[in-house]
């Protein structure tokens, strides 16, 4: 078979335009715009764009290494003269095509940047202070949560609340509103495809909302020193009625007085048993 030039830029005409098509088949089922599904669309644009462009040339380069192969050792190719329109068609159609390309993610980008950075009106805050190495939250109501709540020995795969959580109800829009106490952390809620700087003295912000029940992690995303990699925590999403009843516990608790004991150096058992001996 042999493929006239015309017929190639056909097919290569022919698959951008599917390209070009994407977005209407590779689009999202959210319901109205939040930047997790708005990440995940744009993402999901890039690999359709990154496979057909990835198809459509590897496709095209294995035919014309075939088709223009040597068939013998002393077989010397023939350039082609193309016609001027031929020129202009080659260089311009294949740039405006990417061009097109290009501009389509770019204003995808745009959209997402506006979807990410314009928090809903009936947006629920809650504020977020990072530090050496934890998580706080405090919630409207006042009720205050760190990331240490958390007990050392805590299955972290765990379906059911546990304390330190960060506990979110479903369906409402969270937007949280960050900084630190120390050093510069970051904020990486990765289910939700989100992060966002926590820095000491400015306050920075981030806005969610999880679509259904569901325990995924949030993790410091900037080196903050030693115990970086333990700066992470969970994020448990539930339904309203829930979330009420927790918020409620919350409360609760922390209107009874509390007593903190200051962590001291761990006792030594064996000292101890030694000195209780002799006496
Ligand atoms: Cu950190």
């Amino acid at each position: 078979m042999r493929m006239s030039p015309n017929k190639v830029f056909g097919l290569v005409a022919g698959m951008t335009g599917a390209l070009l098509a994407a977005p209407a088949w590779a689009g999202h089922e959210g319901q109205g715009p939040n930047p997790t599904d708005a990440w995940n669309h744009t993402w999901t644009l890039v690999l359709v764009d990154l496979w057909i462009i990835g198809i459509v040339f590897g496709v095209i380069g294995i035919y014309f290494l075939w088709r223009y192969r040597a068939k013998s050792p002393d077989d010397v190719g023939q350039l082609k003269r193309l016609s001027l329109g031929g020129i202009l068609a080659w260089s311009l159609v294949p740039s405006a095509l990417f061009l097109a390309d290009d501009f389509l993610l770019s204003a995808k980008g745009w959209s997402l940047w506006n979807i990410q950075r314009t928090v809903p009106e009936d947006a629920m805050e809650i504020k977020v202070t990072g530090s050496q190495w934890a998580f706080g939250y405090e919630y409207p109501n006042g009720v205050e949560i760190s990331s240490t709540d958390r007990d050392e020995d805590a299955d972290l795969f765990s379906d059911q609340v546990m304390e330190g959580d960060m506990v979110v109800p479903v369906g409402q829009p969270i937007v949280l509103r960050m900084s630190a106490t120390d050093v510069i952390h970051s904020f990486g809620l990765t289910d939700y495809r989100l992060k966002e700087d926590m820095m000491p003295g400015r306050i920075t912000y981030l806005w969610f909302v999880a679509k259904e029940p569901r325990v995924s992690q949030v993790v410091c995303v900037e080196y903050c020193g030693t115990a970086h990699a333990q700066m992470f925590n969970r994020v448990v999403a539930v339904p309203q009625a829930d979330y009420d009843k927790w918020l409620a516990a919350k409360k609760a608790e922390a209107a009874l007085p509390v007593i903190k004991v200051a962590k001291g150096p761990s006792l030594d058992v064996k000292a101890y048993d030694v000195a209780a001996k002799s006496n």
